[in-house]
C-alpha cells in the first residue's frame, strides 16, 4: 500500500500505465538504502572522508580525524536542525522584506491588513502602540530584522512567546539564542572538522538553534497574519476531486504566502479573461504549506500534499503548477513536461531545470502574478478537447483555527475568561490532553496511515488534536476536519466539549474533530495556545498534558520543529526513526536524558497504535503530576 488516499492510489496507477516515474519508484530504485546513513554514522564534513563508523564494532570506530560515532551522529543531527532553522527563518525574512518594501511604497501589493494583530504583536514586543499602523509596523520590522543578527541579549521573538520559567531554564542551560543567523553560523562552525566534539555540548547547541527556529517560525506566522490577515474559521474542500475540468486549474505549491496571496487576489480579478477563453473561471488549488496558507486565509481548496505532489499533473487538467520554495520536488519538471503543464518557479533562489522561471520580485508582484495566470490561460486553451482524469474524491474541510479563532470560539462559552472552558475540560478529564499532529508525509510510510491511525486512537480516548502542515492535509483529505467526524470518531468527553463550544459559537453543531492551525511555521500557533494555558495555570509547559507527534516526518525543518517542541518541554513522538541509532549515547540523551534538563523528550515508535498508546501514557504522566484524574489506555 502506497497511500491511504484513494485518489492518490488512482493516479499512482495512471503513472504506472503511462510509464511516468514517481517518488515511490525512486524509493524502490534506491533500495537498499545506506545502513550507515540510516544510523547517522557517516561523515563527509572534510575531504579526508567520507568516513563511516562500524555499528557492530567489527570495523573502524573513529573517522580519520578521530571523531567517534557519538560526535558524528550529534553533528549530523544538529546540522539538520540548523538547516531547518535556516529555512523557516528565511521564510520569515522574506515576509519582513516584502512588508518593508510595501511600507516604503516600493511594493504596493504588500501592507498592513490586520491592524489588530499588528498592535497585539507591538504590545508583546513592548512598543508604543499609540502610533499609526504603518509607523508601528516599521518599528515592528526594525525589531524583526534585528532578530537575524547577534543581539545583546536573548531574542525577544523567543523570550516573549515562552513562559517565564522556560526562559529561565533555557538561560541556565545557555540555550537562549541571541540572534537567528548568528546561531545558524555558530552551529555550522561548531560542526566543522575539529571544533565541537562533545555530543552533549553539540546537542545543547542544537537545542539553542531550535529555539531560534521557533522564533523564526513565530515571526513568519506573525508577519503573514499582519500582511494577509489572521485566519478565521472557513469552510472549503480537499482532495483531487476539487479540480474542475471546465476551469483554469492553477496549483500553488511551496510554503510562503508572499507570492501565493497576491496570486489569489489577481486570479480573482482575472475571472473575466478566463471566461473569454471559454473557461468557467479560475480554480486555485493548494499543495503542501503554500496550500495551507491560502486555505486558512481564503478557503482555497487543497488538492494533495507532500509525497503525492507529482500526481495532480497526471490528471491532465492542471493548467499551471506555481511553486515558491521548500518541499518542492525537482521531479515535478519531468512530470509536468510529460503532461504538457507549465511548471512555474517564482523564486530566484529556487529554480528547477526544465521549469519556466518567472522570478517574482515584490516590487512587481501583481504584474508577475498576472503573467503567471496568463500562462495558465494559454495552457487551458491548449488542453481543451484532451481527455482528463480527475479522481472524484473530495471531502469537506472546516479550517482556519488560529489561536485568535480558538479563543473567540471559547469566548462564546465564557466571555470573561475564554481559556477557562478548555482548562476546566482538561482538569475534569473530558479532555485528556492536547496533541499537535504535525509534519510531512514520508514515502517510507504508506501515506497518511500513521496520521490517521494515531488520531483515531487518541480522539476515541478524548484527546483534543491540533494539526498543521501536511498532517493537517492528511486529515483534510480524509474528512477528519469536519464536525461530522466528531460523531464518528470522538470519545464522549471530547464530543461533549467540541459540541458545547461549537454550539455556543453559533456553528449549529460541534467544532471539527481536529483543529487545522495552518502551515508548518504555524506550529507557533500551537505553542501560543500551550503557553497561554501554562501561564494561566501558573506552571510551565513541561507540566501540561500536551504532546506533539510527527508520525511521517521527512524534512530537516521537521527535525528543527521537533527539537523546539522538546526545548519547550513537550514529549515529541517521531513515527520515522531519525538517523541517530548509531550512537547509543545520543539516542539515550534524546529519549531520556534530555527529559531531566528540559522536561521534553523524544518518543520514537513506528507502529501507529503503539505510538498512540505511548503518547497517551505521556499525557497521563503529566496528568498524574498535576494530580488530575488519570485513565488507563
Ligand atoms: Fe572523516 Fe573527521 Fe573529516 Fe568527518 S570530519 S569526514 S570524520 S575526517
Ligand atoms: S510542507 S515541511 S512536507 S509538512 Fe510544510 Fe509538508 Fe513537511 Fe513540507
Amino acid at each position: 500500500m502506497k497511500s491511504k488516499d484513494p485518489a492518490v492510489n488512482r493516479l499512482i496507477n495512471v503513472a504506472l500505465d503511462r510509464g511516468v516515474e514517481t517518488v515511490w519508484d525512486r524509493l524502490a530504485a534506491q533500495q537498499p538504502q545506506c545502513g550507515f546513513g540510516e544510523l547517522g554514522v557517516c561523515c563527509r564534513n572534510c575531504a579526508q572522508g567520507p568516513c563511516r563508523i562500524s555499528p557492530f564494532g567489527d570495523g573502524p570506530q573513529r573517522g580519520v580525524c578521530g571523531a567517534d560515532a557519538h560526535t558524528i551522529v550529534a553533528r549530523n543531527l544538529v546540522r539538520a536542525i540548523t538547516a531547518g532553522c535556516a529555512a523557516h527563518s528565511g521564510h520569515a525574512k522574506h515576509l519582513a522584506h516584502a512588508l518593508h518594501k510595501g511600507l516604503s511604497g516600493k511594493a504596493p501589493a504588500y501592507g498592513v491588513k490586520d491592524e489588530v494583530k499588528l498592535r497585539a504583536l507591538a504590545a508583546r514586543l513592548g512598543l508604543d502602540a499609540e502610533k499609526t499602523a504603518d509607523a508601528l509596523a516599521r518599528d515592528v520590522l526594525g525589531i524583526a530584522l534585528a532578530q537575524f543578527a547577534e543581539g545583546e541579549g536573548p531574542m525577544p521573538w523567543a523570550t516573549t512567546v515562552m513562559t517565564e520559567g522556560r526562559t529561565q531554564r533555557l538561560a541556565e542551560l545557555g540555550a537562549l539564542p541571541t540572534g537567528i543567523e548568528n546561531t545558524i553560523a555558530e552551529m555550522m562552525h561548531r560542526t566543522h572538522l575539529g571544533v565541537d566534539a562533545d555530543p552533549v555540548n553539540l546537542l545543547l547547541g542544537g537545542i539553542t538553534c531550535s529555539v531560534a527556529d521557533m522564533a523564526g517560525s513565530h515571526m513568519a506566522t506573525d508577519l503573514a497574519d499582519i500582511m494577509f490577515g489572521t485566519p478565521e474559521p472557513v469552510v472549503t474542500e480537499a482532495n483531487l476531486g476539487v479540480m474542475n475540468e471546465n476551469m483554469v486549474n492553477i496549483a500553488l505549491h511551496g510554503h510562503n504566502p508572499v507570492v501565493s496571496d497576491v496570486l489569489v487576489q489577481v486570479a480573482r480579478e482575472m475571472e473575466d479573461q478566463a471566461k473569454e477563453v471559454g473557461a468557467e473561471g479560475i480554480n486555485l488549488l493548494g499543495v503542501c504549506c503554500t496550500g495551507n496558507e491560502v486555505l486558512m486565509r481564503h478557503g482555497i481548496p487543497s488538492i494533495t500534499h507532500s509525497i503525492s505532489q507529482e500526481l495532480p499533473l497526471l490528471t491532465g487538467a492542471l493548467d499551471a503548477m506555481v511553486v515558491d520554495y521548500q518541499c518542492v520536488y525537482p521531479s515535478l519538471a519531468g512530470v509536468a513536461q510529460c503532461c504538457g503543464t507549465p511548471l512555474i518557479t517564482t523564486m530566484d533562489m529556487a529554480k528547477i531545470p526544465g521549469a519556466t522561471h518567472i522570478g517574482v520580485r515584490e516590487e512587481e508582484a501583481r504584474e508577475k502574478a498576472r503573467e503567471i495566470v496568463n500562462l495558465a490561460l494559454e495552457a487551458y486553451q491548449r488542453r481543451l478537447g484532451r481527455p482528463v482524469n480527475i479522481p472524484q474524491y473530495k471531502e469537506k474541510v472546516v479550517a482556519g483555527f488560529s489561536v485568535e479563532a480558538v479563543v473567540q470560539a471559547l469566548a462564546a462559552v465564557n466571555a470573561d475568561d475564554p481559556l477557562k472552558p478548555l482548562i476546566d475540560s482538561i482538569v475534569s478529564g473530558s479532555i485528556q490532553g492536547v496533541v499537535l499532529m504535525a509534519g510531512c508525509n514520508n514515502v517510507k510510510v504508506p501515506q497518511d496511515h500513521n496520521f490517521l491511525t494515531i488520531a483515531r486512537e487518541l480522539v476515541a480516548r478524548d484527546v483534543l488534536i491540533l494539526a498543521t502542515g501536511c498532517g493537517a492535509g492528511a486529515y483534510a483529505r480524509h474528512g477528519m476536519l469536519t464536525p461530522e467526524a466528531v460523531g464518528e470518531f470522538a470519545g464522549p468527553g471530547l464530543k461533549a466539549v467540541l459540541t458545547a463550544v461549537g454550539e455556543a459559537a453559533g456553528l449549529g453543531g460541534p467544532l471539527p474533530l481536529i483543529l487545522h492551525m495552518g502551515s508548518c511555521v504555524d506550529n507557533s500557533r500551537a505553542v501560543d495556545l500551550a503557553v497561554a494555558v501554562a501561564n494561566k495555570l501558573g506552571v510551565d509547559v513541561d507540566k501540561l498534558p500536551v504532546a506533539a507527534s510527527a508520525p511521517e516526518f521527512k524534512t530537516e525543518k521537521a527535525v528543527a520543529i521537533g527539537a523546539y517542541a522538546v526545548a519547550l518541554g513537550m514529549p515529541v513522538h517521531l513515527g520515522v526513526v531519525p538517523p541517530v541509532l548509531g550512537s547509543a549515547q545520543v539516542t539515550s540523551l534524546l529519549t531520556a536524558g534530555i527529559k531531566n534538563l528540559l522536561g521534553g523528550y523524544f518518543i520514537v515508535e513506528t507502529d501507529p497504535v503503539e505510538s498512540a498508546r505511548l503518547i497517551f501514557e505521556a499525557l497521563q504522566e503529566r496528568r498524574q503530576g498535576l494530580e488530575l484524574p488519570t485513565r488507563a489506555w
